[in-house]
């Protein structure tokens, strides 16, 4: 394999601010532009969007250099998948139809260069955490879908944006580290390699880039976030390493 794979998650674009937003979505797209040599897929990990909605004839304003550029590369042959995160699950065909990504509802399991890797946004995984648990069932069923495609876009988008600026990554607060003991990726991570065997477990979520140690040869790598960071990971056949872009 000549080309790399590339990973990335939680630019949560549209958040905090729209001026804010498009600095980061034009240093997501010079970093696109310097990957792209080099990618043969790239694997966009969740919550790309800080919130998305796709009402049958209608998308949300606003982003339309990412979605050039991702449209670019995949007419160029780079294979591109779109991962569900907790802010923008709600994605039915267009990302597909116009842009040509695949989309990821739960988890991946890819071979790569001898490796096996264990892809997910990282929501709603491992012990805890009940309530979001039940809310993501909700969220993610049609029938919430549904009713909330009946409200006028200008009400509905608006609810949902006041929503997510009162949201984590509106709020930027650096994310502390837990201890690998505690982390609770790793925690289901670890309790996958009981039954089979991953060399990479790679999540996003955890708005902090970690490269962790599980024992037997595999490790966790989160692929951190895009406010802060500017963090992706990157694997050229033979290793997977955690980089930063500083372009
Ligand atoms: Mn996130």
């Amino acid at each position: 394999m000549s080309k790399n794979i590339y990973f990335a998650s939680d630019f949560h674009l549209g958040s905090p601010s729209y001026a804010e937003s498009r600095k980061r979505e034009k240093r997501i797209v010079n970093w696109l532009n310097f990957i792209e040599p080099n990618c043969a897929e790239l694997f966009l990990m969740g919550d790309i969007f800080d919130f998305w909605f796709e009402y049958e004839k209608v998308i949300p304003k606003g982003f339309i250099r990412l979605q050039g550029k991702l449209a670019q590369m995949t007419d160029s042959g780079i294979k591109i998948y779109f991962f569900k995160g907790n802010h923008d699950m709600w994605v039915r065909s267009y990302f597909t139809e116009e842009m040509g990504l695949e989309i990821i509802s739960d988890e991946m399991t890819i071979e790569r260069g001898g490796k096996k890797f264990y892809l997910h946004h990282g929501d709603g995984l491992g012990p805890g955490d009940k309530k979001y648990k039940f809310l993501r069932k909700i969220f993610r069923s049609p029938l919430c879908q549904w009713l909330f495609a009946r409200l006028h876009p200008n009400l509905g988008i608006g609810i949902a944006t006041g929503w997510s600026n009162s949201s984590r990554a509106a709020s930027n607060t650096e994310e502390v580290f837990f201890g690998v003991e505690h982390e609770w990726l790793a925690i289901h991570s670890k309790e996958i390699l009981q039954k089979n065997h991953f060399d990479y477990f790679i999540y996003g979520h955890r708005h902090l880039p970690m490269d962790l140690d599980l024992g037997n040869g595999s490790r966790y790598v989160n692929t951190g976030e895009w406010l802060r960071y500017n963090s992706y990971a990157v694997f050229d056949g033979n290793n997977l390493k955690l980089e930063y872009f500083k372009g």
